[in-house]
C-alpha cells in the first residue's frame, strides 16, 4: 500500500515538475525485405519497419514526435521530413546514421498538412528507389469529420518480370523511370479499392515519392478540390479535373461522391497500363443530406509588396557533359550490396547545375533568419536533345510562388517543391525561421545527385 502511494506521489511530483506534452513516440526499425507488390510478385526492398511505403506516422498539429530506431541496413543513412518546419539539428542531412546504428529524433509538429519522411543520403536516388520513404500526416481540426482520409503515395520501379531489379531506366531519357507504377506499394489489382456511398466527402493526401517521374491524376465522373499543396492550407481552393504532382509534391484534395451505387470509377494516371490505378466502388445506401466540407480556409499570407521586390538570389539551373563523383560512386557502391542497381540512364555522364557549379561546389545563400527572402529560379537547361525541367525543393521552409516566368500565379501559391519549366523561370518568396544549413535541390534525384543542389545558410545574424 505504502508502495503505491509513494509511487502516487512520485509521479504527481512529475507531473508538477514535468509540464504534460502530449508526445507521440515511434519506432523504426530500418530493414532488408521482400516486399509484395502484388500477389506473387515481390521485390527486395529496403524499408521503415518492413513494409513500403513505411509505417505512417500520423500526429495532430502542436505534438511532439520522439522518433527512436535503429538501422538495420548494410549502408548509412538519414531521415529528411519533407516540408515540416524544425530545428536543423533534427533533420536528416544534418546527422548521418552509420549501418548498425541507432537513432531518435525529437521535434514539435508547428502544422497541420501532408507531408512525407524520406532518406536523403546521398546518392539519394539509390536509397528512395529502395523504398525509403513513407507519409508523414499532421492531421487539422475537422479533418475527423471527413467520410474517409486516404493517404495515396505515388511511386514507380524498373523491374524485370521475376522482380529483379533492372539497371537504367524504362524510358529513353536519362532519369530513372520504372515499368511498373505503385499507389502505397501495391501496384494493379494488388491495390484495394475505396469503398464510397454516395453523398460522402472522401479526403486524398496524394505525395509523389518517385524519383523522377511526373503524375498526372484524374478520376472518372469526379473533380478534385484541392484544399491544400505541399501541406499548406489555401486561402483559395479550387475545383479541377486533374491533378499534377511532381516529385517531392503534395496535393490535399477533396472528392464529393457523386457516382451512382453499384458503379465502379478509376483514379488513374496518364500511363494506366503500368498499374497506377485506384478503384472507388460504389457500395451501400447514400448519405442524406451530403457531407459538407470541413475545410476551413485561412487568409491570405502573401507577403506585402513581393511582387515589387527584386531578387535576392538568381539560381540557373543547367546541365553539362561531365560525369561528377557522387555519381561515379553510385554505381559501385549499390553493386557492392547485390541489388545489380544503377542509377538511371545514362546520368552517369551528365552533370546538373546551379549557376554553373555542382553540389558542394555551388554558393550557398547566405540568410538572416527571419528575413523576406526572394530567389529566382531560371532553368536554362533547353539544350539540343534533352531540355528538362527541374522541381525546385527547399528545405526548412514553405515558399510564396511569387511569378512564374513573370506571370502573377491565379492563386496565392505555397509550396516547398515547384517545377521550373525547361526555359522559364519562378520567383519565390520565403522566411527561414531556424538557423542552420538548409539544402535546396531539384526533387528529380538523378539531377540532386548529380549535383543540382546548394545550402541556404541561415544566422541569426548576417
Ligand atoms: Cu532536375
Amino acid at each position: 500500500m505504502n508502495g503505491i502511494k509513494t509511487s502516487l506521489v512520485a509521479a504527481m511530483l512529475f507531473l508538477l515538475i514535468n509540464p504534460v506534452v502530449l508526445a507521440a513516440d515511434i519506432k523504426l526499425e530500418l530493414k532488408e525485405i521482400d516486399w509484395e507488390l502484388k500477389n506473387g510478385f515481390s521485390t527486395r526492398v529496403w524499408s521503415y519497419n518492413g513494409s513500403v511505403p513505411g509505417t505512417p506516422i500520423i500526429v495532430t498539429v502542436g505534438e511532439r514526435v520522439i522518433i527512436e530506431g535503429i538501422n538495420h541496413l548494410p549502408v548509412a543513412t538519414n531521415i529528411h521530413w519533407h516540408g515540416l518546419i524544425l530545428p536543423n539539428d533534427q533533420d536528416g542531412p544534418s546527422r548521418t546514421i552509420a549501418a548498425g546504428a541507432p537513432f531518435r529524433y525529437d521535434f514539435i509538429v508547428k502544422e497541420a498538412g501532408t507531408y512525407w519522411y524520406h532518406s536523403h543520403y546521398r546518392p539519394v536516388l539509390t536509397q528512395v528507389d529502395m523504398g525509403l520513404y513513407a507519409p508523414f500526416i499532421v492531421k487539422a481540426p475537422g479533418d475527423e469529420k471527413y467520410s474517409g482520409d486516404h493517404t495515396l503515395i505515388l511511386d514507380d520501379w524498373y523491374l524485370d518480370s521475376t522482380g529483379k531489379r533492372l539497371p537504367g531506366t524504362a524510358r529513353g531519357d536519362m532519369e530513372r523511370y520504372g515499368n511498373i507504377e505503385t499507389v502505397n506499394g501495391k501496384t494493379a489489382d494488388g491495390i484495394p479499392p475505396i469503398i464510397v456511398r454516395p453523398g460522402e466527402l472522401h479526403k486524398l493526401r496524394l505525395i509523389n515519392a518517385s524519383t523522377a517521374a511526373y503524375h498526372t491524376l484524374r478520376l472518372d465522373g469526379h473533380r478534385f478540390r484541392v484544399t491544400h499543396t505541399d501541406g499548406h492550407a489555401l486561402s483559395k481552393p479550387y475545383i479541377t479535373e486533374s491533378v499534377s504532382l511532381v516529385p517531392g509534391e503534395r496535393i490535399d484534395a477533396e472528392i464529393a461522391a457523386t457516382g451512382e451505387v453499384g458503379q465502379t470509377y478509376r483514379l488513374s494516371n496518364e500511363r494506366p497500363e503500368l498499374g497506377m490505378t485506384v478503384l472507388f466502388k460504389y457500395e451501400g445506401e447514400a448519405v442524406v443530406p451530403p457531407i459538407s466540407s470541413p475545410f476551413v480556409a485561412p487568409s491570405s499570407r502573401e507577403f506585402p509588396g513581393i511582387d515589387n521586390k527584386s531578387p535576392d538570389f538568381l539560381l540557373e539551373l543547367n546541365s553539362s557533359g561531365k560525369m561528377n563523383e557522387v555519381t561515379k560512386n553510385a554505381m559501385p557502391g549499390v553493386q557492392h550490396q547485390g541489388h545489380d542497381m544503377q542509377p538511371g540512364g545514362e546520368m552517369g555522364d551528365m552533370q546538373w547545375t546551379i549557376n554553373g557549379k555542382t553540389f558542394p561546389d555551388t554558393e550557398p545563400l547566405k540568410v538572416q533568419v527571419g528575413e523576406v527572402v526572394k530567389v529566382r529560379f531560371w532553368n536554362k537547361d533547353t539544350r539540343g536533345m534533352h531540355p528538362m525541367d527541374h522541381p525546385i525543393h527547399v528545405h526548412g521552409a514553405k515558399f510564396q510562388v511569387v511569378s512564374q516566368n513573370g506571370q502573377k500565379p491565379e492563386r496565392e501559391m505555397w509550396k516547398d517543391t515547384i517545377n521550373v519549366p525547361a526555359g522559364q523561370y519562378v520567383d519565390v518568396a520565403f522566411v527561414m525561421e531556424e538557423k542552420g544549413e538548409w539544402m535546396l535541390h531539384c526533387h528529380i534525384l538523378d539531377h540532386e545527385d548529380g549535383g543540382m543542389m546548394t545550402l541556404i545558410i541561415a544566422r541569426p545574424d548576417k
